[in-house]
């Protein structure tokens, strides 16, 4: 399958993140991509190839231009502060919450930073902006690839990841929504409809933001139950959609612990919508924290059951787009990335 990887993903490396009140080694580390990598290029089967568009334009459709800014200045903007915080992560230090304002933007950075993040979890290095960049540079290419109708699939290998970021917020270690550009670029170059399937272990809670009111992407999602798990506060099963959106959000929550046949039966409510609403092509947001093996998530699906979620999602029919999101079984990771391509391909 047609693979877009960008080098300067290896510019995104924070070194720590916090856990239970302590910093522990970041989950989210270049070496997860580097995995994905040498199992595609190992495979033989697979044609990586660097972005070759600029998605700059694309950005606005889909983020706000204050949160846009704030972010791509944010590490020039923390060594101002001073110097020695080269050698330093920034972390928020005030959230507008319920009773406060989020219209009006705080000179003061670490308050900024508050304002344009959900949590405390999403740690910032110096190459952030250059490898969020490259990494929407991989979806837009990707789905141009896709919109050029000679590819039945493209793979879009970026990190960070992108679908707990909205419009104008950063969070759960992402910073620009891969996906969401992806489905927005296909919209913009003819597609009617969109569907996103989201099957990675934690709710997408910035893609349905984005298009929650909206009935031209479905968000649909297999996660893990919010009232315990990441991202807590929204992927709750009675949301369903806003407005013109309504019907148009499918959450499948379940609870940590679910096995692979459970989770298989989902995948089926999930694809029957995508296929009732006439969706004209899939963007796959694929994280593979699914994995029995993963440091952080608790669902049960084996390296084999991700060549069987390729496989399902070939029988759908659709032009599909796959774009990488969370997995961190770093080890296990690349060939459980190329579970699902070759699973799709049938080969
Ligand atoms: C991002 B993606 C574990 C903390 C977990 C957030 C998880 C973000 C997952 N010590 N914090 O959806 O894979
Ligand atoms: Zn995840």
């Amino acid at each position: 399958m047609l693979t877009y990887l960008s080098e300067q993903h290896l510019l995104h490396a924070p070194t720590h993140e916090f856990f239970r009140g302590a910093l522990v080694p970041c989950h989210e580390t270049p070496s997860r991509l580097n995995s994905v990598q040498a199992a595609l290029q190992a495979s033989g089967r697979h044609r990586l190839l660097a972005p070759e568009l600029d998605s700059r334009a694309l950005l606005v459709r889909v983020h706000t231009p204050r949160y846009l800014h704030f972010l791509e200045h944010a590490w020039d903007e923390w060594l101002a502060l001073d110097p020695a915080n080269a050698g330093r992560q920034p972390w928020p230090s005030t959230w507008p919450v319920r009773s406060l304002r989020a219209d009006r933007e705080p000179r003061e950075f670490s308050a900024r930073l508050g304002l344009f993040s959900f949590d405390s979890g999403t740690p910032l290095s110096s190459g952030t902006w250059a490898a969020a960049k490259a990494g929407a540079d991989a979806a837009f290419s990707a789905a141009a690839r896709l919109l050029s109708g000679r590819e039945r699939a493209v793979f879009s290998a970026s990190r960070p990841p992108g679908h707990h970021a909205g419009a104008d917020f950063m969070g759960g270690y992402c910073f620009l929504n891969n996906a969401a550009l992806a489905a927005q670029a296909l919209l913009d170059g003819g597609c009617a409809r969109v569907a996103l399937l989201d099957v990675d272990y934690h709710h997408g809670n910035g893609s349905q933001s984005l298009f929650e009111a909206r009935a031209d992407v479905l968000y649909v999602s297999l996660h893990g139950d919010p009232a315990t798990e990441y991202p807590f506060f929204l992927g709750h099963a009675d949301e369903t959609g806003v407005g013109e959106g309504n019907g148009y959000t499918l959450n499948l929550p379940m609870p940590a612990g679910t096995n692979a046949a459970t989770w298989f039966a989902a995948l089926e409510t999930a694809c029957a919508r995508v296929l009732e609403v006439g969706a004209e092509a899939l963007v796959v947001s694929l994280g593979l924290d699914a994995y029995e093996g993963d440091p952080i998530s608790r669902f049960g699906l084996s390296s084999a059951d991700f060549a069987r979620l390729g496989a399902r999602l070939y029988g759908l029919g659709l032009p599909t787009l796959f774009v990488l999101e969370g997995g961190y079984a770093t080890a296990q990771l690349g060939l459980n990335a190329l579970a699902v391509l070759d699973g799709f391909e049938r080969t």
